[in-house]
């Protein structure tokens, strides 16, 4: 038995490839898992739970065939599917969990979370952030037709790529004293996250705290290959490793 996390599969109908490779994890990994976490941009983005695509539609389908067999799945919300709610969490049997939270490990505290929240030097986006996670925002947006909402989205998109190409990597990476801080609230000495789509583990000392060494392991986005990380009672892998 293990515990299965994923993040940043921004899953769409352009990458039918990424599409497989969370269907084939769904169907060979996940059955045997204790459970899956989705740690947030499992879609590319989302406007809405009435939105009805093929795509979304077998997504639905499998998610809740893996939940219906008794298998626990937990999803904390990313960047671009914040707004994946109640419906999508019914239809699937999913649990929606907050935007941090601390799960138990075979006895290790680890606290688990999307990733975008600690990139705070990244002003531009947490103002963004602070806007469309406002509720009243949330609700009127909700209340337009699906087509502009999709606009929307897609203006957002375009506007985030373009600029991404003038922020340096550092801006859009962790800071490293965020994340100490954060890890120290929460009482933990291991994070896994995403967002930043760079897979890794990272070990850190606390400046404040030099006996304790932080322990960061950060999910990869998915492309030709998947990024999954496995956690049983022996440790932690990424897929590849395995
Ligand atoms: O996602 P990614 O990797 O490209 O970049 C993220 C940050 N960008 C985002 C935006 C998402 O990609 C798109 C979200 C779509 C959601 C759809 C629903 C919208 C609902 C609104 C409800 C009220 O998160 C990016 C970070 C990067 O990660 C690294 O951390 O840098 O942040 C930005 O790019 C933010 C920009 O700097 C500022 C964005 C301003 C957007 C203004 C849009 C105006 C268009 C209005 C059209 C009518
Ligand atoms: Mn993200």
């Amino acid at each position: 038995m293990a515990y299965y996390f994923i993040a940043d599969l921004h899953l769409n109908e352009n990458d039918p490839e990424i599409t497989a490779l969370f269907l084939q994890f769904l169907r060979e990994d996940a059955p045997l898992a204790e459970a899956v976490y989705i740690l947030g941009d499992l879609f590319d983005f989302w406007v809405g739970d009435d939105e009805q695509s093929e795509l979304i539609s077998r997504v639905k389908h499998v998610l809740k065939t893996l939940t219906a067999s008794g298998v626990k799945a937990y999803f904390i919300c990313g960047n671009r599917d914040f707004l994946i709610g109640k419906r999508f969490a019914k239809e699937t049997g999913i649990e929606l969990l907050p935007d941090y939270q601390v799960i138990d490990l075979y006895g290790k505290k680890t606290l688990i979370c999307h990733g975008d929240t600690l990139c705070i030097d990244d002003v531009k986006y947490q103002q963004f952030r602070r806007k469309v996670h406002q509720k009243w925002r949330q609700k009127l947006f909700l209340c337009l037709p699906l087509s502009l909402r999709l606009h929307i989205a897609r203006k957002i998109r375009a506007k985030s790529q373009q600029d991404k190409r003038t922020k340096s990597l550092n801006i859009m990476d962790v800071n490293p004293h965020f994340v100490a801080e954060t890890m120290d609230k929460f009482a933990v000495q291991r994070l896994i996250h995403g967002h930043i789509h760079k897979q890794g583990v990272h070990y850190e000392k606390n400046l404040q705290k030099s006996d304790r060494l932080y322990e960061r392991i950060v999910l990869g986005d998915w492309g030709k290959t998947a990024s999954i990380l496995r956690v049983d009672e022996t440790g932690f892998a990424f897929n590849e490793e395995r």
